[in-house]
């Protein structure tokens, strides 16, 4: 027996393992649920009838029906109205088994359940003043007993009833019936005329302000908006709102899908263990998705707003309307809805820079994710708790799977399939199988060897080479593409991949005639392509080039891939100052970038003195001209002049050296801030902070590259510099500024910076300890913190009035912004980051264990480190897993990384 054998549980006691295979048709669905909510201080009683028929579906009549139902005192059942007894039914863990049950019946549970006591925010939970749901994955068995698997898709209707000092009492669909009841309490019946599974279930009891606007829909129809919020929190609606009427005008726009119910609300609710949930009618969100103004929020708040707001709403066709047939399936609504999402944005702001921004997220946590030990395909093939798998892998690269079907198939023929596919499943629960087939029969497109994306895991890798052939005028691409092995799957299968290129000449893009193929003038000049890779290892020759040209590669990153081609600095250069694609620009300067601090990781390495190291001058001469191109969009000049993250640089590292990624990165950001300080410094003064806030792309943009540049003179160690940057902090009139200023003062070393941001951190609190999601910002700012003692200050912050150990914000705040975001401090003091955290993620495993598992990600990177850190985290790994009673979620992840 292995160590890590050892510290498993007995196998009869483990939690078992979920397959696709296994799939199989209900043997009973639900045709109508009506629901009884009474709301008491302390329990709740739930009353529920289901109207039950056999599935016509299954091979062999059903005779007896397993209902799902955890954590639920039940009172009583009745069959037919006959009540039952013990040797009717016998309890399963979290199941409920009737014996010899009709072909059709109605069925009566009353059942009790304690929302204030339920610390798991999963089912119906008390957040501050109100209760509310959270059903998806499998929170509605925590409910009532149910059929709680999403191809069961049921009409239901619910009525409320509780004390009148919760005056909103809200479910799914239209309000049918409201009034008083006895002992001063009311109720309010809701029906929701659409059939949907039980994790859509959502219900809401609070005192509650809203804000209300109309839109018409594309038939005339007019639908009220609706967006509920603590009291205090109304007069941070009105971006929601405003990001809420965008969705519904561009999903008609774009994807031909009006909104279909008289009523959509939105709720917002502090105590969430994600964003927000589409419940259908009835979104719920976390507050820290939906609250949004100025003086409380950055752009990046604004932004999330409006994305968030965005996917839900698009839930209503791409997740509601037409459903998932099984949870392996999640991606199907998922990587979809993200898709529309990131589009919609991209719509609504800038379009390069979002898809910058998507990459950057792709690249740093879904690659990762890809290549440990939770790696798993956009559709796999097993589970052990479902929570597990609301991943990047599911969400982020799900979303590029599709973009990469748009691509191959076009604007027009991709609507003409996502038409199909909706109208084709409307009121279904499918598969993905259901929607590429959808695609390719709208499309005549065969997408068969497309198909891998969804059932093989890993990053494939394409190595590109090139030759040009001066005589014969012809140029040619050779493209090789592997794929890492993954847990579940060693070999794989060629990709189909569509990798957009163009090709650089000395006065721009060069035409292009593919050798055997037709000139693609879909870009209007034929100057862009999207060559199809299918084989492991393919050639694509160009006619007619009459120079060199530099390959400008993967353009706006057609595929989720890892491109590896030799390129000079001087053609990195040239494709970050000339290249069509904006895109392409901004990845030359990210690689050049790397190119330098490589170079600077390895003088660290050899124990050399940085001050020895030199930017180079035409880099520099490159950045510059960056810099003072005023018709860049000032967003993408921010981004094109910030250097790849830590986080990017381990996950292209096959062994993480902590310590030389940090202080390299750092010597390199020095070196730019020294040779660049007069342009940075003139961005700077060039901005006015008296300026009234807007959340436009223009202004967010400006802001941001005015951050930037203070960012780089903060490094210099400059008194006025650092007075100016306090000077930002107490005269913003936003928070982006306040919060950028804040950060700058926080990490800079200097005795005034430290002084200045003791007496800012003081300040702040005390201007904004009555804002929780402002609150957060400022426990965010100290957790991330550079400096040596962070880890002491953490803990001591977790002592601090303004700090809940229950909520999931603050706790995302204080111990993942520390654990996933501080690597030079997680890393140090021999292994105190690892044991803090580990101490956390037990505490949690009862509390909260979807939180708990979630803080495991960057402990399950062990193998990663080197051998003194692999066994500090191991061990930690190990304490985790020899908890008593362990829960599904935490144990599935600490197992698979133990292997
Ligand atoms: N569908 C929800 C996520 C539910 C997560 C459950 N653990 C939010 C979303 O993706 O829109
Ligand atoms: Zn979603």
């Amino acid at each position: 027996m292995t160590a890590v054998e050892q510290s498993l549980p007995a196998k009869e006691q483990q939690p078992k393992t979920i397959y696709l295979k296994d799939y199989q048709v209900p043997g009973y669905l639900i045709k109508t649920t009506d629901l009884r909510f009474e709301i008491y201080e302390g329990e709740t009683i739930v009353s529920a009838m289901l109207h039950l028929y056999r599935n016509p579906a299954a091979s062999t009549p059903a005779t007896q029906l397993t209902l799902h139902g955890a954590d639920l005192e039940l009172i009583s059942i009745a069959l037919d109205g006959k009540v039952l007894t013990g040797s009717d039914y016998e309890f399963g863990e979290e199941s409920l088994t009737i014996f010899n049950t009709p072909a059709e019946f109605k069925l009566l549970s009353i059942t009790k359940i304690k929302p204030e006591s339920n610390t798991s925010l999963e089912g119906l939970y008390r957040s501050r003043t109100m209760y509310c749901t959270q059903c998806e994955a499998e929170g509605f068995r925590k409910i009532t007993y149910y059929l709680d698997r999403p191809d069961v898709m049921s009409e239901f209707t619910t009525t409320v009833v509780a004390d009148k000092k919760y005056p909103v009492l809200l479910s799914n669909g239209n309000l049918i019936d409201q009034g008083d009841a006895e002992n001063n309490r009311h109720y309010a019946t809701w029906h929701d005329p659409f059939k949907k599974p039980a994790y859509l279930f959502a219900l809401v009891a609070g005192d509650l302000a809203h804000i209300e606007d109309k839109f018409t829909t594309c038939s005339k129809r007019e639908v009220t908006l609706k967006i509920f919020v603590e009291p205090k929190d109304l007069d941070k609606c009105d971006h929601a709102m405003t990001s809420l009427k965008n969705s519904l005008r561009w999903d008609e726009e774009v994807y031909g899908r009006e909104y279909d119910l008289n009523i959509f609300m939105i709720v917002a609710v502090d105590d969430f263990n994600m964003g927000a949930m589409e419940n259908k009618g009835l979104n719920i969100f976390n507050t820290s998705c939906v609250l949004a103004k100025p003086e409380t929020t950055t752009d990046g708040g604004f932004q999330r707003v409006e994305g968030v707001v965005a996917h839900e709403y698009f839930h209503n066709w791409s997740g509601n309307r037409v459903t998932c047939r099984d949870w392996f399936q999640l991606s199907l609504k998922e990587g979809f809805t993200v898709y529309r999402d990131s589009e919609f944005s991209a719509d609504m702001g800038s379009r390069t820079v979002k898809r910058v921004e998507d990459v950057t997220l792709l690249r740093t946590l879904q690659f990762a994710e890809d290549a440990g030990p939770m790696a798993h395909p956009i559709r796999p093939e097993s589970y052990i708790e479902i929570s597990n798998f609301y991943t990047m892998t599911i969400y982020e690269k799900g979303a590029e799977i599709i973009r990469m079907l748009a691509t191959l198939l076009g604007k027009e023929n991709f609507r003409k399939g996502t038409d199909l596919y909706f109208e084709r499943h409307d009121g279904q629960a499918v598969t993905t199988e259901d929607f590429v087939a959808a695609l390719s029969d709208a499309s005549g497109r065969d997408l068969t060897q497309f198909k891998r994306w969804y059932s093989q895991a890993g990053t494939p890798r394409l190595q590109v080479s090139d030759h040009y052939d001066e005589d014969a005028q012809e140029y040619s691409l050779t493209i090789k593409q592997s794929c890492p092995p993954t847990p579940e799957c060693q070999q794989k299968l060629p990709f189909h991949i569509p990798v957009a290129i163009g090709l650089l000449g000395s006065a721009g893009d060069l035409p292009l005639y593919l050798k055997d193929a037709e000139p693609d003038f879909e870009t209007g000049d034929n100057t862009h392509k999207v060559l199809e890779l299918t084989a492991a290892e393919q050639t694509f020759v160009f006619q007619r080039v009459q120079e060199k040209p530099v390959p400008s590669l993967l353009r706006g990153f057609s595929a989720p891939v890892k491109l590896h081609y030799d390129y000079s600095r001087d053609d990195l250069i040239v494709l970050m100052s000339r290249d069509s694609d904006g895109f392409n620009r901004w990845e030359a300067s990210q690689q050049l970038g790397l190119q330098a601090i490589h170079r600077a990781m390895e003088a660290y390495q050899r124990g050399e003195d940085f001050a020895a190291l030199q930017l180079d001058v035409d880099l520099v001469a490159a950045y510059r001209s960056v810099l003072q191109d005023d018709s860049l969009d000032k967003a993408m000049v921010a981004y094109m002049l910030s250097l790849p993250s830590e986080a990017y640089l381990s996950e292209l590292a096959d062994l993480v050296d902590v310590e030389a990624i940090h202080y390299s990165r750092t010597a390199i950001r020095k070196m730019i801030a020294r040779e660049l300080r007069d342009d940075f410094a003139r961005i700077y003064r060039a901005y006015d902070h008296a300026q009234p806030y807007a959340a436009t792309a223009d202004a967010i943009a400006a802001r941001s590259l005015k951050n930037v540049a203070l960012g780089y003179l903060m490094v210099l160690v400059d008194e006025t510099v650092v007075r100016a940057c306090e000077q930002q902090y107490r005269a913003a009139n936003n928070m982006t500024d306040v919060i950028a200023a804040l950060t700058q003062l926080v990490n800079a070393e200097a005795p005034l910076a430290q002084q200045l941001a003791e007496v800012a951190l003081a300040d702040f609190y005390q201007r904004w300890q009555h804002e929780s999601l402002v609150v957060n910002q400022w426990i965010s700012v100290q957790a991330t913190c550079v400096l040596p003692n962070t880890l002491a200050k953490v803990k001591t912050l977790q002592t601090h009035a303004a700090y809940d150990g229950k909520n999931p914000n603050k706790i995302r705040a204080l111990v993942a912004s520390f654990c996933n975001g501080n690597a030079i401090n997680f890393h140090a003091d021999a292994g105190a980051g690892y044991q803090f955290l580990a101490d956390q993620i037990i505490v949690l495993n009862t509390q909260n264990p979807q939180i708990a598992s979630r803080l495991l990600t960057p402990l399950t990177k062990w193998k990663k480190y080197s051998p003194d850190r692999q066994r500090l985290m191991k061990t930690e790994l190990e304490r985790i897993m020899a908890t008593p009673g362990l829960s599904k979620d935490v144990f599935e992840v600490v197992s698979k990384s133990l292997v």
